[in-house]
């Protein structure tokens, strides 16, 4: 096994009491009605069932047996709607659906209803799932319907193949094939995410080329989403600000000028005519060199409305992206995206969503929540979470992301009182949000695996199923793609489910615990670089966001620093502005602290970080116990893939340990605590390594 099939494996079902149960309740299936998506369907639901009941289970258009598996929606099956379930699925709204056990005309049948085709479909895999997982079916009552309404993977996809910020191989998308050739990799892909509920997916980079909204390459983002159509799944493609220029031969992109207008709406004409059901731009602009609405003296609401009017009517939307902060800017790059937007709360169109990243940096491996969420009342704010690893390991890391996730989701900006999370923000139950978003930037390449790490699979799962439901719990979440991926087996899946549970707070502590932020290799984030200073832009370097010096180490966001904390609502304010009550976790994200200072172990500060970074790499040995220990108990294809990996993922630990405890000793001029162990080379030797892997220094 390889890892293609990700954790739709569909391998029968092992437990011989649980097979036979499943197989008495699904004798037959019955999908009336037609559709691409019925179609899928049925063949999902007859390819899961095979598998997971090792015999082929009859497909019919009527309920001829006992004990038959209906799937429909009341429109399309004479069997739903004899079930008069109008009442309960008005409950589950347009994507949501009903797993029920129900009895007609003395008939058992165990029903997947829904008010649409792709909720049957959502449905279906959660009716694979419980097999999957070895639930019990015997006795149904499930109503699920998604807590958000746009739930899009965010592919940084060049037009070459070359995937920003990637490393699971190149892009999925083979442009010089297409339109004319649909291979069988989008339709996997599609599936997958249908699987786990994401209905959306930003083809293109945002960093933009303006050449993918040229008639040659819509023709082959058409087919595409063609492809991609049966399963629910939406394309969107990202804007380049200055299109109107470089490929429509203007002069100007300002969004206030007719011409630019009338272009961009030409332009929206153009490819509804190819994709009627296309979802919208994602713009990225006026941040790190990309154009904007700033180049014409307007503003972000300027730019926005622009493109929302040219989509309105087709009922586009345009995510706008908050991730924003310039050089020329003395102040924090902490506070620079709350201080453009939230002056702009309430001129957005209403399809305009504004999309901001977790926290207010970019995407470390642990950041305080974007104190943006739950400062925007009137405009709906959509969540950016990076699932590809860029400042988490890269390809070689084993980090579950949920945990991190979770973290964001579940924090209390206080903006309407205790009680307003994150993710109340985001679902837009907060403030009453009429449209509501969750992005996931993807981890996924045409690796045979999709993802490179095969753990990287988890975080693409993990995303989907908290877009779906972000009240899941992460061990959940975890539990049940272990069980999908690997085997049922509680022998394995209890320790990797531990594994993974505790695998992101290793990587925090082993690269930057205790709040540290930012200090990775120049430009490729991967690697230690705390030295990283001097460069063209100081928010690029380590030293602006560790601030370390002979007295201590972090950045003052407090009152006599940054002031950032003042950006958020006054309970969260005072308490991470007090370094006696701010979650140790975020200390030196929002303090500058001497290396004497008692942290809640009561060991000084320097100790804790030496402590810190020595736990994060006895975790990652931990790991690799646990791992070595299950061998046999998964196919040993992908047993050596995850070994070599752990291998690999421990010296990155030692060296980010080593690296770091050694610079941040030039300032601290402390020793490394005894029972720790020593690094292995000099500073002078991890300096020297940071450079060899960026290409062109
Ligand atoms: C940073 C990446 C950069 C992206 C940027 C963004 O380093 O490659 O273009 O974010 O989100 O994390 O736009």
């Amino acid at each position: 096994e390889d890892g293609y099939k990700l954790w739709l494996q569909y391998d029968q079902v092992q437990d011989a009491t649980k097979l036979q149960a499943y197989r008495q309740t699904v004798n037959e299936l019955v999908v009336q009605g037609s559709s691409p998506t019925l179609t899928a369907v049925q063949k999902e639901l007859q390819m899961g069932l095979q598998g997971l009941l090792g015999k082929p289970v009859p497909a019919s258009k009527q309920a001829n047996q006992q004990n038959i598996l209906v799937a429909g929606t009341p429109a399309s099956s004479a069997l739903i709607k004899a079930l008069n379930l109008d009442a309960k699925l008005k409950t589950v709204g347009d994507e949501g659906y009903l797993l029920l056990t129900a009895n007609q005309n003395g008939k058992k049948q165990t029903v997947i209803a829904a008010n649409t085709d792709i909720g049957v479909l959502y449905g279906s895999f959660h009716f694979l799932r419980l097999l999957q997982t070895h639930q019990d079916i015997s006795n149904l009552s499930v109503a699920s319907a998604p807590k958000i309404k746009h739930r899009v993977l965010n592919h940084w996809d060049n037009l070459d193949r070359t995937v920003e910020r990637g490393y699971a191989g190149f892009s999925l998308w083979d442009w010089h094939r297409l339109p004319g050739y649909i291979d069988q990799r989008y339709i996997d892909y599609a599936r997958a995410n249908a699987s786990i509920g994401i209905n959306g997916t930003v083809l293109t980079n945002v960093n933009a080329n303006a050449l993918v909204l040229t008639e040659d390459y819509l023709k082959k983002v058409a087919a595409l989403a063609d492809a991609f159509r049966p399963y629910g799944l939406k394309v969107y493609l990202t804007a380049r600000f200055s299109a109107p220029i470089e490929i429509g031969g203007l002069k100007t992109a300002d969004p206030l000028d007719p011409q630019v207008q009338a272009w961009w709406n030409k332009k929206s004409d153009e490819i509804y005519s190819h994709i009627p059901d296309f979802g919208g731009f994602l713009v990225k602009a006026n941040s790190e060199g990309q154009p904007g609405p700033q180049n014409y003296g307007r503003n972000h609401a300027d730019g926005a409305n622009m493109l929302a009017d040219a989509v309105a009517g087709k009922g586009g939307i345009v995510m706008w992206r908050a991730f924003v902060y310039s050089e020329d800017e003395p102040d924090d790059r902490a506070k620079q995206a709350y201080n453009e937007f939230k002056p702009l709360d309430g001129k957005f169109r209403d399809n305009v969503l504004v999309q901001v990243k977790n926290g207010a940096i970019d995407f470390q491996p642990r950041e305080p929540f974007h104190p943006l969420f739950g400062a925007m009342p009137k405009t709906p704010l959509m969540m950016e979470f990076q699932i590809t690893q860029e400042y988490l390991g890269q390809g070689t890391t084993l980090a579950y992301l949920s945990p991190m996730y979770k973290e964001t989701l579940e924090a209390d900006t206080y903006a309407e009182g205790k009680g307003s999370t994150v993710a109340k923000v985001v679902d837009g139950t907060l403030h009453n949000y009429q449209q509501t978003g969750i992005a996931g930037v993807a981890n996924i390449g045409n690796d045979r695996n999709w993802t490179g790490h095969l753990f990287g699979q988890s975080n693409w799962y993990a995303f989907g199923r908290l877009a779906w439901n972000h009240a899941l719990s992460s061990e959940e979440i975890a539990e049940e793609w272990v069980k999908m991926t690997f085997t049922n087996d509680n022998k394995f899946v209890a320790p990797v489910k531990d594994m993974m549970l505790t695998s992101h707070e290793a990587v925090v502590n082993y690269m930057t615990p205790l709040g540290l932020h930012h200090i990775m290799g120049w430009s490729h984030h991967y690697g230690p670089g705390p030295w990283i200073k001097d460069k063209h832009r100081a928010d690029w370097t380590s030293v602006y966001y560790h601030k370390a010096d002979e007295k201590g180490i972090g950045f003052d966001r407090t009152k006599s620093g940054s002031n950032a904390v003042s950006q958020y609502f006054p309970p969260v304010a005072k308490t991470y502005g007090n370094i006696k009550k701010v979650p140790e976790k975020y200390l030196l994200w929002f303090h500058h602290v001497p290396w004497d200072y008692k942290v809640n172990s009561g060991r000084t500060l320097w100790n804790e970080l030496a402590y810190r970074y020595s736990a994060g790499v006895d975790s990652v040995r931990q790991m690799q116990k646990t791992w070595d220990s299950l061998q046999g108990k998964v196919d040993e294809e992908r047993f050596q893939h995850v070994k070599q990996l752990l291998a690999v993922q421990e010296q990155e630990a030692e060296w980010w340990r080593d690296a770091c405890l050694l610079y941040f000793q030039t300032f601290s001029k402390r020793p490394i605590p005894a029972d720790l162990e020593k690094p292995a080379h000099t500073l002078d030797y991890y300096m020297s390594l940071d450079p060899k892997f960026v290409p062109g220094i």
